[in-house]
């Protein structure tokens, strides 16, 4: 049975970073595009207003909001505390927008594009001090749309907005990421801050590459109160006007922003977008073993992670362990979940957000499992690679949207077998994602005496059964 198809990738695409290490890998970039300061209105004085039984720490603040006007657009935060109104009236450069944050209304120019701007309030830098964060349109059109970053941060009694456009990311992006091209062979190879990525793309041998560029799409999401860039390759080819975004190529990063303003970006995550479909349909049948409902989007809407096996068309009956060990494979994915208009039970689309082969067997030999922390779920996908004395472990722990991976933890950790240290330290970066809540998807390890672990229907299984028997 024809168990592998996939085409261009190989292995896994995990971020890069060096052995040993987990922290994000940050690149000082201070530059500052634009900086302009804005002045708020007098904050009005907060009253906090004791309940009886007076307990200090139940008294409320009683913000009475103030009533923004009916026209021009509004934008609310995803808690709804805060909302970003755009003054029809007016015009780039004379305030055209307002933040309200309570009695708190703070006027603020910003690029009014064809696309939604969205807006949080979170403390960004760590002064314990919140700022406003705008993801804002810069400009749409065929082939592009690329937004921006404002950070509106309290500085005295006034507000400075601090403004990263589309290109100052483009040039981050283009810095960081780089190719190697074999026009003989049609092939790309990607590196990430000098780090080859575990992937690589064929050209069309049509074609001749020029150059990848990442200005053209590139936008800012701010999702669990940190601002995300998203960008997808466009490739260029000689004698070819605009830009291809075949194949699919997208890098996701956090970006971090200090007490000073400046920003940067973290860890890249390039990742090549595959097409379930295409993969499927030639393999056969797809049978779910298991799923598991959490909010892997982080959007307070529960998505379906699937644990699928495939057989041959005519499949019937039990998946035994044989089935596995003979070639078998299957599927992690997510479904993405949606509520519906009338509020009915949320449904869950077809087509996987995301989604991993396994297979026992050293390629594809991988395990996952979720976590929830506080209503929101992370996958932690890891493979502990073991060969001719060395071995590659490493972890990735993230969330998913749009078709994008957000990586918030991962590591690679390289050592030789009887390095007991490294491999401590490697379970112990896994451990930490690891809570009494947490369950076990897969665990596809040729190594072990049950080849394949995986949680079922009333049996949800913990993930630290698996890892306590690598350690
Ligand atoms: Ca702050």
């Amino acid at each position: 049975m024809k168990r592998r198809l996939l085409i261009m990738i190989l292995g896994v695409l995990l971020s890069l970073t060096a052995c040993g290490q987990q922290e994000n890998n940050v690149q000082n970039e201070t530059q500052i595009t634009e900086e302009t300061t804005v002045t708020g209105t007098p904050e009005a004085e907060s009253t906090p207003e004791e309940t009886e039984g007076t307990v200090a720490s139940e008294t409320t603040q009683t913000w009475s909001e103030v009533t923004l006007p009916e026209d021009g657009e509004r934008y609310d935060s995803a808690d709804g505390s805060v909302t970003l109104w755009l003054d029809p009236g007016k015009a780039e450069g004379e305030e055209n927008a307002l933040i309200r944050d309570g009695e708190l209304l703070i006027p603020v120019d910003i690029t009014k594009g064809t696309y939604a701007p969205s807006i949080e309030k979170a403390d960004i830098d760590g002064d314990e001090v919140p700022e406003y964060l705008i993801s804002e349109c810069e400009g749409s059109g065929t082939g592009f749309c690329q937004y921006g970053l404002c950070v509106v941060k309290k500085d005295g009694e006034d507000y400075t907005l601090l403004r990263y456009d589309a290109a100052y990311f483009a040039e981050i992006l283009g810095d960081r990421l780089l190719y190697d091209y074999d026009k003989e062979a049609h092939r790309v190879d990607l590196y990430a801050d000098e780090e080859p990525v575990d992937a690589y793309i064929y050209i069309d041998p049509e074609y001749e590459l020029e150059d990848i560029i990442w200005q053209d799409i590139l936008s800012i999401r701010l999702l669990d109160g940190t601002p995300w860039l998203q960008a997808s390759a466009g490739f260029k080819y000689t004698d070819m006007g605009a830009p291809l975004y075949e194949p699919e190529l997208n890098v996701t990063a956090p970006v971090y922003v200090e007490p000073d303003g400046s920003v940067q970006v973290g860890t890249l995550r390039p990742f090549l977008v595959e097409h379930y479909d295409e993969t499927i349909e030639e393999i056969g049948k797809e049978t779910e073993i298991y799923h598991y409902d959490g909010d892997v989007t982080h959007d307070g809407i529960p998505d379906r992670i699937c644990v699928t096996y495939l057989t041959e068309a005519d499949f019937e009956g039990e998946i035994s362990e044989d089935d596995f060990y003979n070639g078998g494979m299957g599927y992690i994915k997510v479904l993405s979940g949606q509520t519906p208009e009338d509020n009915s039970e949320v449904i869950f689309s077809e087509d996987p957000l995301w989604m991993r082969e396994y297979a026992v067997a050293h390629v594809g030999n991988i395990q996952a499992f979720v976590t929830p922390v506080e209503d929101k779920c992370y996958l932690i996908v890891t493979d502990l690679y073991q060969g001719q004395g060395g071995c590659e472990y490493s972890y990735e722990a993230f969330f998913v949207g749009d078709g994008c991976v957000y990586s918030v933890d991962s590591g690679i950790y390289d050592f030789e077998e009887e390095d007991p240290d490294t491999k401590e330290q490697f379970f112990n970066m896994v451990y930490e994602w690891i809570n009494d809540d947490s369950v076990l998807l897969m665990a596809a390890d040729i190594d072990l005496e049950d080849a394949v672990l995986y949680s079922t229907e009333g049996n949800n299984i913990n993930p630290a059964v698996y890892y306590d028997q690598k350690q």
